[in-house]
């Protein structure tokens, strides 16, 4: 069996499935996907052609070809059970679940949206605005979902843990870019804090920050 992980690191979305990679232990192959994402090339092996993507050989079953970050980290946490990363009992499993999906469909579409005003020439002061405010109140909502004990979906760290951190520090980066600040709800900030110290976040983290500074920098 062998891991090949179509990841760039700029990318939230990838990191969100390094992180997961990296909390199972699963050795991998990273690769850049080839000519870009979207690329023919790239779309050659993964047809759908974003990232994060990840292609596992060596299966009886024939090659398995993966893209979409939370059905890829949901595939690792079947695949490899140990440590799980979704809790036991339907429950539990579906507040997992609820909170991993908020991110990908309310908070970082958001913050997306923002990518093309990073560059001041033509930047529509209404719209970042409204994306900001946006921004603020979709976190609010998050922090109106749970209460992290000490993780956000308990006692112990889950999916929904994963995809929170890398889009908070590019969210961050880049309001720092537009002269603002990320405010995270009060409720959030011990939770974050947990996050970043972990062992397994801080490499994943350190490079997304260094790929998005330098994709900032290109943006005065
Ligand atoms: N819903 C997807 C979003 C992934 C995504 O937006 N990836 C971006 C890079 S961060 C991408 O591949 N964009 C290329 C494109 O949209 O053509 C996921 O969860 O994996």
């Amino acid at each position: 069996m062998r891991l090949t992980f179509y990841t760039l690191p700029i990318s939230n979305y990838a990191a969100k499935v390094e992180l997961a990679l990296r909390l199972k232990g699963l050795p991998y192959e990273a690769l850049p996907p080839p000519d870009g994402y979207g690329s023919p090339a790239y779309k050659a092996i993964v047809p759908a052609g974003t990232i994060p993507a990840l292609v596992v050989t060596g299966l009886e079953a024939g090659e398995l070809v993966l893209t979409e970050s939370e059905v890829i980290n949901e595939y690792l946490d079947e695949a490899w059970p140990d440590p799980p990363l979704l809790p036991g009992g339907p429950r539990a499993r579906a507040r997992t679940r609820q909170l991993a999906r908020f991110h990908d469909s309310r908070l970082e579409p958001v913050i997306r949206a923002l990518f093309a005003q990073m560059a001041p020439a033509g930047r529509d002061a209404a719209l970042v605005e409204r994306q900001c405010a946006l921004f603020a109140t979709r976190l609010a909502d998050l922090a109106s979902m749970t209460t992290p004990q000490p993780w956000l979906a308990g006692p112990s760290l889950t999916l929904a843990d994963l995809p929170y951190p890398p889009t908070l520090l590019m969210a961050g980066l880049m309001l720092e870019h537009l002269g603002r600040k990320l405010d995270l709800p009060p409720g959030l900030v011990a939770w974050h804090e947990r996050a970043l110290a972990h062992p397994s976040f801080a490499p994943v983290l350190e490079a997304q920050a260094a790929a998005t500074r330098a994709w900032l920098a290109t943006k005065v």
